[in-house]
């Protein structure tokens, strides 16, 4: 079954606590907004590829902490090296999600390779990923999210969404205050040293 996109992302969501969460660019960042806005919200406005090795250096950062990347298929079809990066340095708080519609939705619904057989899973498996799965239930959506917080091991998983447009809901737009404002989340006072 396709599941909805902004019902995943308020599950994953669910008592968030003390995870930090980035977002590919487009319709994931809007989703996370969507959920609530927050510091430990990393929303990319742009950066296309970059959402996994942003959360790798956060992970990497803070290793007490979850993390958790919300991507788009087509951002991480143009980001696929990273996860062989990710998987060598294999930090156990590290989850990324990727909301898979088969298409770039946000430019006009071009049908990406995960529609014609590229399986990003088992790309991860691949690279080196212990756990890596393709999740078509909410259910699975929940255990997801509770394994998330448990820092049990780096994984992936490929959420299947329908390719449904939700309204935009806008993060703030300035990406050094993004950044400054996650810091100061984090950090406190070391974050103006
Ligand atoms: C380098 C680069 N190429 C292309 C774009 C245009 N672009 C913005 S969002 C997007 C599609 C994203 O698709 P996906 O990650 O699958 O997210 P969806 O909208 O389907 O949820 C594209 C092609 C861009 N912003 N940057
Ligand atoms: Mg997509």
């Amino acid at each position: 079954m396709k599941l909805d996109r902004r019902k995943v992302v308020a599950e994953l969501l669910t008592e968030r606590g003390a995870l930090v969460v980035v977002a590919g660019l487009g319709a994931c960042a809007w989703d996370i907004t969507a959920a609530g806005d927050t510091a430990l919200n990393f929303p990319l406005w742009g950066g296309m590829g970059a959402a996994a090795m942003v959360g790798l250096g956060l992970a990497l950062a803070q290793p007490r902490r979850p993390v958790l990347v919300i991507t788009g298929d087509g951002e991480m079809l143009m980001g696929m090296s990273s996860l062989a990066t990710i998987a060598v340095q294999r930090p156990d708080n590290l989850s990324i999600v990727v909301l898979d519609n088969e298409q770039y939705g946000e430019t006009g619904h071009q049908a990406t390779h995960t529609a014609m057989g590229a399986e990003l899973p088992a790309i991860a498996r691949g690279c080196g990923f212990d756990h890596a799965s393709t999740i078509t239930k909410m259910g699975a959506v929940a255990e997801l999210r509770n394994t998330i917080h448990d820092r049990a091991g780096l994984r992936f998983a490929a959420i299947k969404i329908t390719p449904a447009d939700y309204p935009k809901a806008l993060p703030p737009r300035d990406g050094a205050w993004l950044k400054h404002r996650m810091r100061v989340a984090l950090l406190g006072e070391q974050a103006h040293a």
